[in-house]
């Protein structure tokens, strides 16, 4: 395996935070870090009443973090050295060219030398400021949590979609960033000068976000029209917190290779395949983007398309990792980010997923704490409980659908094909004027269908 770069992780442990919480965030973020490539080597943290600190850490704290990481452990007096790695990589992402923001007076790493850590992770929004501060004590890269998030998901978004999704919510998180942390060659003339070059890159900024919205305003309106094109049909969501199980329970459902791993944020593109049923009209499975706890705002309202999946889904599976000991947590970010986007309203059925991991007292406890009703204990990998859930999937749209006739006239044979796909054909009889059929369907397929026979 190739050597990773290594990282440090920083959390502070603030009042009202329990130890055991503190340490599962910790845990969390280093996974995070993990799933961006790098190999989580320390971990520096620290009890403070507030993360105000110019640095985040106090003194004693700052000067251990530096020592892992070659840094001087002070923040220099004096005016800021005005480039940063951060920095400087936050402007390459509003556009600017290596040669712009290099960094003369980096140091070269001693050959032979173990390598240190370059990157250090706050488990925290930290300003601008604090993040500058902290590079400058360290000598390391400095993320915060929403930016590793933003990171993973401009590393790992396939689709066109979601990379455009991704570099606007990137280029929102830049845009801050700069205006408090100038630098830049034609900025140190003076005063009046960074400041307008501080205008023109927010200028640029916005430009470029403009640009990206049109190109994804063009390409949602596709989806639209396909998704409208779907909308006849009976659609199911796997929604939840990452790494819950959703990518391997769509595989379960619907025998489809998406990817499975054991990592967070391992599915940033939505999948649509059919259920595995013989029932018919098909049923359709999306797969999304997990959630996180504090997951950006910004990245919430830019993946529209997922959250759509779910809006325009008549069933939403709720999927919980039941054995990760926070899965109440989890849940309830869930059902958090479902009622800010207004799909609480729609249907659910809450999937335990991982039973497979518990014994037989924390089954019962759970069946217990969530009741049977409308919540299934399984395990992806177990095929009878996939058989249930499938079950449990009909059934839910029997109760949905309605039954009637439909005459269909031997001249408008063609639309035997649509019926065929989009409902259940029950019985079928031919006489002088057409097709006479006895469907059952969606309420609005079955309206629609009626109207394209009788047009
Ligand atoms: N033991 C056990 N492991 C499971 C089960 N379901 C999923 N896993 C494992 O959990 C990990 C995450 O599974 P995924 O299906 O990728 O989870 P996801 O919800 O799609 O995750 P993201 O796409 O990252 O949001 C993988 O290592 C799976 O093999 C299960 O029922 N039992
Ligand atoms: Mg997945």
């Amino acid at each position: 395996m190739s050597e990773r770069p290594h990282a440090v992780l920083v959390g502070v442990q603030l009042p009202g935070v329990t130890e055991e919480d503190h340490a599962s965030d910790l845990a969390e973020l280093g996974r995070l870090v993990d799933t961006l490539g790098y190999d989580v080597v320390a971990t520096v943290t620290q009890r403070r009443d507030s993360l105000a600190a110019a640095a985040v850490l106090g003194e004693g704290k700052l000067k251990d973090l530096a020592d892992l990481t070659g840094g001087k452990g002070v923040v220099p007096s004096g005016a800021a050295k005005v480039k940063t790695k951060a920095r400087a990589k936050w402007a390459a992402a509003a556009g600017k060219t290596d040669e712009d923001e290099k960094d003369e007076d980096e140091a070269p790493e001693a050959e032979g030398a173990p390598a240190k850590p370059t990157v250090i992770v706050v488990d925290h929004e930290i300003s601008p400021s604090q993040a500058r501060n902290l590079e400058r004590a360290t000598g390391a890269e400095v993320l915060d949590r929403t930016g590793v998030i933003v990171d993973i998901f401009h590393k790992h978004a396939r689709s066109r979609e979601a990379r455009l999704q991704v570099e606007i919510a990137r280029l929102n998180y830049v845009a801050p960033r700069l205006r408090e942390s100038p630098g830049g060659k034609e900025r140190q003339r003076g005063k009046g000068a960074g400041e307008a070059a501080i205008e023109l890159d927010r200028r640029k900024i916005r430009d470029r976000i403009a640009e990206l919205r049109e190109q994804l305003a063009a390409i949602q309106k596709e989806q639209d029209n396909r998704r409208h094109a779907r909308q006849d049909q009976l659609r199911v969501a796997l929604v939840g917190y990452t790494n819950a199980g959703k990518s391997s329970l769509m595989r379960a459902l619907t025998g489809s290779q998406v990817l499975v791993e054991d990592r967070l944020f391992a599915t940033l593109d939505t999948t649509v395949r059919a259920l595995q049923v013989d029932s018919k009209p098909r049923i359709l499975v999306s797969d999304t983007v997990g959630f996180i706890q504090k997951l950006p705002h910004d990245l919430v309202a830019s993946f529209k398309s997922t959250l759509d999946e779910a809006l325009e889904a008549s069933l939403l599976l709720y999927v919980v990792d039941a054995a990760d000991p926070r899965h109440q947590a989890e849940l309830e970010v869930t059902r958090e980010v479902l009622r800010e986007i207004g799909a609480d309203a729609v249907p659910n059925l809450l999937l335990l997923n991982k039973a497979d991991l518990l014994d037989a007292q924390a089954r019962k406890a759970l069946r217990k704490e969530h009741g049977e009703d409308g919540t299934m204990l399984l395990s992806a990998y177990d095929p009878a409980d996939i058989e249930a859930v499938k079950q449990r999937i009909v059934a839910f749209f029997e109760t949905k659908m309605v039954q009637e006739s439909l005459l269909i006239p031997y001249d408008r044979q063609a639309l035997l094909g649509d019926v065929y796909e989009n409902a259940r054909v029950v019985a079928e009889d031919y006489d002088e004027s057409g097709t006479r059929l006895t469907v059952r369907g969606l309420p609005a397929a079955i309206a629609r269908l009626k109207r394209a026979c009788e047009a």
